[in-house]
């Protein structure tokens, strides 16, 4: 049984909603200046969301959602990345906080998802410690703008995965040394929002937000047991065990030393980083993980091009393949419900705090009937798999406290466009046309409406 107060929601990003690209005062961010395919949407108007956000917010009213999931925009509140609040962004985040608030739902705030300030990312991004400033002074704004308003915050989205799928999710690649000094920078900019939050908002709760996949050995061959011990490190285990007990996953250190990385640890991080610490995790799933030892002879360009996928490989360390076991969807994403039970039952083992999934959903090609309905059963069948895996974890003993499936609305997809759709609300548009940007309830959305009154499946 779920406890009453199972915070049930669902999750959108500001990037990959709002539009309004250049107005307002916003600049640029990473995701605005990547270069994209030009067959797919891009950003400039998204789903227009930061004009229709009374709109939207009162459709999210009538599925009785407890909290929304969404993230700010730093490009929208300190256009030049540091310095001068934008006093328009703000009255607008505020406009949006009282709609919310005027629906009985509660704003998950994540500080930043992937869109960092252009004009940062040109003088080295999180590559330099510079960048760590930035982003504490940008937080302190939030915390104490909105800290009355917002009782959840989440610090960095994926941080994991914006530097494994770099090329994909930011448009270029970091060397490898540049990709942990970026690591670094990005958890002990995480360590000053913890601090900074418990500081200036005493009631909020804050919580990382990595994407966590439980990662499976292709074998009982002990070196493909070994390969998946190394993968969930680097790819799981490095983000948690810095953000919740302060230290260097033992296993990343020995990969950091073998490919001849050191940290740029500064003496008085090591404090830092043991005293401030999440109340929370926040946990991203879509699928779970297989990978093997690289045998020899089977060499391929190290890099994981896209972290859902099986198209992971690190010379001396592991190498993905598909999972005989399990099915895909129509993007190759493969589908394992009860590896978010496994998954959760681990990251419960291992830090003995709350969890909130706050981003789980199907990725699908969606049709609008000429009655202005979408009968997207498979999606429904998706996320019913995997919220019946959250209540085993949770009748296992695991404290999930809450659910904010991805989306809320379609949106953006990071690299796929309008395609490929996650939303419990459709919008009318396509990659190069904005036809009506109209929403229409999806059978999903009814379906998680009859879930949130029973709070639970069946
Ligand atoms: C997560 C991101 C989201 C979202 C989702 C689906 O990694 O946090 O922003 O995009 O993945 O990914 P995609 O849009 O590539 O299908």
């Amino acid at each position: 049984m779920l406890s009453p107060n199972f915070l049930w929601g669902a999750s959108l990003s500001a990037h990959q909603t709002e539009g309004a690209a250049n107005e307002d005062g916003k600049s640029p961010s990473v995701q605005d200046t990547r270069l994209r395919n030009p067959q797919i949407a891009d950003f400039t108007v998204a789903i227009d969301h930061y004009h229709r956000y009374l709109e939207d917010i009162k459709l999210l009213g009538q599925l009785h959602i407890k909290a929304l999931r969404i993230s700010l925009p730093w490009t929208r509140i300190i256009p030049d990345g540091r310095g001068a609040t934008n006093q328009l962004a703000i009255q607008h985040y505020h406009r949006v906080f009282a709609a919310l608030n005027e629906q009985g739902i509660e704003p998950m705030v994540t500080t930043y998802h992937f869109d960092l300030p252009q004009i940062l990312q040109d003088q080295g991004g999180w590559t330099k410690r510079q960048t760590v400033a930035d982003y504490e002074h940008y937080v302190r704004t939030l915390f104490q703008e909105f800290g009355s308003e917002v009782h959840y915050w989440l610090t960095i989205n994926e941080p994991n995965v914006m530097l494994l799928a770099d090329q994909k999710i930011l448009g270029f690649t970091y060397t490898h040394q540049e990709r942990y000094q970026a690591f670094y920078n990005l958890m002990i900019a995480e360590k000053k929002a913890f601090k900074a939050c418990h500081e200036l908002c005493p009631d909020a709760k804050i919580g990382p937000v990595p994407n966590i996949s439980y990662v499976y050995p292709g074998s009982a061959n002990p070196q493909d047991v070994r390969a998946a011990e190394y993968f969930n490190a680097v790819r799981n285990w490095a983000y948690l065990d810095f953000s919740v007990h302060g230290i260097i996953n033992p296993l990343f250190q020995n990969y950091l030393h073998q490919t001849g990385i050191n940290l740029p640890i500064q003496p008085s991080d090591r404090a830092l980083m043991q005293t401030a610490l999440p109340d929370f995790i926040g946990m991203n799933y879509y699928t779970s993980v297989t990978v093997e030892y690289p045998q020899k002879g089977k060499n391929r360009t190290n890099g994981v091009s896209d972290q859902q996928s099986e198209d992971v490989y690190e010379q001396g360390f592991y190498k993905g393949l598909t999972n005989p076991y399990l099915s895909k969807n129509e993007f190759n994403w493969t589908v394992d419900p009860l590896g978010l039970q496994t998954t959760l039952e681990v990251v419960n083992d291992r830090y003995h705090l709350p969890i909130y999934v706050t981003e789980n959903g199907l990725g699908a090609y969606d049709e609008l009937t000429a009655d202005r309905q979408i009968h997207d059963d498979y999606r429904i069948k998706y996320l019913q798999e995997h919220l019946s895996s959250i209540q085993k974890a949770v009748a296992c003993g695991v404290d999930v406290r809450g659910y904010l499936p991805w989306s809320a609305l379609d949106l953006v997809s990071v690299h796929e466009g309008m395609k490929k759709r996650y939303g419990l609300i459709y919008v009318d548009r396509s990659e190069q046309d904005l036809k009506t940007l109209a929403r229409y309830p999806k059978d999903s959305f009814y379906w998680y409406q009859q879930v949130i009154k029973r709070n639970g499946v069946s």
